[in-house]
């Protein structure tokens, strides 16, 4: 596992590079999703690709930018699935935007995942990383090393509210949950980048964010192996909760394929069991 922690570490540099130095314009092909793809999508995911093809524990990968599983080494044990370059389009206005991580032993699915990290490119580039039984491990990075910070602990309950999705279509109770938290004197903190929207979430002790079921989004929008399983277990190790529309936990999703999508919410405890409320669904 360590080497995959260490490949990580070195991916985040030669992304943060390429996001400073690149074009970004879009390149003439679209992902898996039918979503034009960025240069930066496709750099970013070649990178990650190369990285991980000279780490022997890596069996697999699988890109939300490709299509299919992309098999590496025969007698690796785990299989990475992860998003190169989340909220992309936010590079040309000079947002955070990240990469995000999810390492699962066997079948692909929650409760086979064993570790998850994601890196932000922002002011700073920062790294979290999280195995089995310990708090959120965060890292600061600077001159090409990365240098513990410190773990991450959520709140009982924090102020941050970040609502994401089409507010016009969003579902009647939805909208009157997410104004009740309004109500209560939570702000508002959403850019449109999950990685730094989450990622604020962690650091400042606590809220919720919410990527619900929509009108024109049934399924929600956030893809289940690499980028909502990955952050469930992050939030979970984090003293929080993650859980989709049905109260059920984002950690036992068992997507039917790969790019499946889900409604999801994360944050801590007392905002979870509100929502739970709002939805009408036990713990
Ligand atoms: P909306 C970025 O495109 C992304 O996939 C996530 O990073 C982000 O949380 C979400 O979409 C934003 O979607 O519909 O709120 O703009």
């Amino acid at each position: 596992m360590l080497s995959i922690f260490d490949t990580i570490k070195d991916i985040a540099f030669k992304i943060e590079y390429a996001i400073q130095t690149e074009d970004l314009g879009y390149s003439s092909s679209e992902n898996s999703s039918g979503e034009e793809q960025l240069k930066l999508d496709v750099k970013s995911d070649l990178i990650i690709e190369k990285a991980f093809s000279k780490t022997l524990s890596v069996k697999s990968i699988v890109s939300e930018e490709k299509e299919g599983i992309l098999n590496l080494h025969k007698n690796g044990k785990y299989t990475v699935c992860y998003d190169p370059l989340d909220g992309s389009s936010l590079v040309d206005v000079n947002l955070s935007v990240g990469s995000i991580f999810g390492i699962y032993e066997g079948e692909l699915k929650g409760e086979n995942l064993v570790a998850s990290a994601y890196i932000v490119y922002g002011p700073r580039v920062e790294l979290v990383y999280v195995e089995k039984g310990i708090r959120p491990q965060l890292y600061g990075g600077n001159n090409q090393s990365f240098k513990r910070l410190g773990e991450i602990c959520l709140n009982k309950k924090g102020n941050i509210n970040a609502s994401g999705g089409t507010q016009k279509n969003w579902e009647k109770d939805h909208k009157e949950f997410i104004d009740s938290l309004f109500k209560e004197g939570y702000r508002l903190r959403y850019s449109g980048g999950m990685v730094p929207d989450l990622h604020q979430i962690l650091l400042k002790g606590g809220g919720l964010f919410s990527y619900p079921a929509t009108s024109d989004r049934p399924n929600g929008k956030l893809r289940q192996l690499f980028e909502v399983i990955p952050f469930a277990f992050i939030y979970e190790q984090a003293g929080g909760e993650a859980i989709n529309d049905k109260g059920k936990r984002l950690l036992e999703l068992v997507p039917s394929h790969l790019h499946d999508t889900t409604p999801c919410f994360f944050g801590s405890k007392y905002e979870i069991d509100r929502l739970r409320e709002a939805y009408g669904v036990t713990k």
